[in-house]
């Protein structure tokens, strides 16, 4: 079994944030090991394609039907693999809020438009998007996730408590869009191509504040020519088959299918970004505050605002701590009974890199007890501070 591993390090080392001049790099996978990933772009936030990436996938050998296009779905093969679930659908030529507007349709149905559209058929105007397939249906192994993208606490935590995962199947025809956005709580993605090509364009963080409007809201859609209008530092990539482009925390992008395209994507966090979330949940429960403001007299003012944190965010301060502890965990016992295998997907965590994970959770919690961020929620903060002894303590014994 793989392992993932990082170099010992002091985890305070200083991280560099420039990013290169040049563009986005192309690295086939068989070429950098994930300690030069974890050094070079994940933990300095930076993007990468990596290629070569997808060559054992039974997904890429088989959903596409090279033999006559290079993204040529497969209809046949993949309804006899697959049950006729209901999938999500993104509709690209309605508006709600600041995303295509989302329903449910049938998968046959969806893929016989996809074979032989109809006159009005949706083909080129129904994008079957954010498609919890490999939850749906655990027994299908299409795909391994690669060992770069490996340390997930948020999928690890999800999974094992047996919850709704950020693991997703992406199928648009040509035309096919994801609007203007940066990544959910500040996650991570990454994507591979199975099949056809992705446009991309990527803003490094606070680029995009140069897009706001006077209420600092950001466009639904931009164009190479609105974001050169702007003074908009960017890059564009087409993305190919078989090559995962990882996204960085706060990168905003928009995707453009060139060619029908099928993807494949997660999104996660771990002790590299893990700081950036809980900065944007504070600032979404900020949000909340102040919109509901009028009512702060009110009993349990502060539960209210975290029921509404769940509801708009998606993940209150419960669930993101219920995620350190359970990580932190399961690394503290790793520690203590040195040599026990540390299952992720199909990889093995090795020892400097969940010392590097608990470093990265006492940081984070310093940080929470010294400036007081759980000021309104006393037991959480007391329940914080006694964690973050321990894990001192964990950390002071290597
Ligand atoms: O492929 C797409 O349409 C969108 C993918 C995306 O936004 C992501 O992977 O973060
Ligand atoms: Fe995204």
């Amino acid at each position: 079994m793989a392992q993932i591993e990082i170099e010992p390090f002091q985890a305070n080392d200083p991280v560099s944030s420039s990013y290169s001049e040049a563009g986005i790099e192309r690295i086939a996978a068989k070429d950098i090991t994930y300690s030069e990933f974890f050094t070079r772009f994940m933990r300095p936030n930076r993007p990468v394609i990596l290629t070569s990436i997808a060559q054992n996938w039974e997904c890429f050998n088989h959903w596409i039907d090279r033999s006559v296009d290079p993204s040529q779905l497969d209809v046949q093969y993949l309804k006899s693999k697959l049950p006729n679930l209901s999938v999500p659908v993104a509709d690209c030529e309605t508006q709600r809020y600041n995303a295509h507007e989302k329903l449910e349709v049938k998968l046959y149905d969806f893929l016989d438009s996809w074979q032989s559209p109809s006159e009005n058929s949706k083909r080129g105007r129904y994008y079957l998007k954010d498609w919890h397939l490999r939850s749906m249906v655990p027994e299908y192994g299409f795909y391994e996730t690669p060992h770069f993208f490996a340390s997930d606490w948020l999928n690890e935590y999800l999974l094992e408590r047996g919850l709704d995962d950020y693991r997703f199947v992406y199928i648009g025809a040509k035309g096919t869009w994801t609007a203007f956005h940066a990544d959910v709580f500040g996650s991570y993605s990454w994507s591979v191509n199975i099949g056809g090509r992705k446009l991309w364009y990527f803003l490094p963080p606070s680029e995009e504040q140069k897009l706001a409007d006077c209420w600092r809201n950001l466009p639904f859609r931009v164009t190479e020519r609105s974001l050169q209008d702007a003074g908009v530092k960017f890059y564009a990539v087409q993305q190919q088959p078989g090559e995962a482009v990882f996204v960085p925390t706060g990168w905003y992008h928009q995707v453009l299918n060139v060619e029908d395209a099928i993807s494949v994507n997660h999104n996660w966090f771990n002790g590299c970004n893990v700081a950036t979330l809980w900065r944007n949940l504070r600032s979404a429960l900020c949000d909340v505050r102040r919109e509901i403001d009028d009512c702060r007299d009110m009993e349990n003012f502060d539960e209210h605002c975290q029921l509404m944190l769940k509801a708009s965010f998606g993940m209150n301060y419960a669930d993101f701590f219920a995620i350190i502890y359970h990580i932190g965990d399961k690394r503290l016992k790793w520690l203590k009974d040195d040599g026990v295998e540390m299952k992720q997907y199909h990889y093995t965590m090795g020892r400097h890199h969940a010392v590097f994970d608990l470093v990265s959770i006492a940081n984070l919690l310093s940080e929470v007890v010294e400036l007081n961020h759980l000021a309104s929620y006393r037991e959480m903060q007391n329940t914080v501070a006694s964690y973050l002894e321990r894990i001192k303590q964990a950390i002071a014994s290597v």
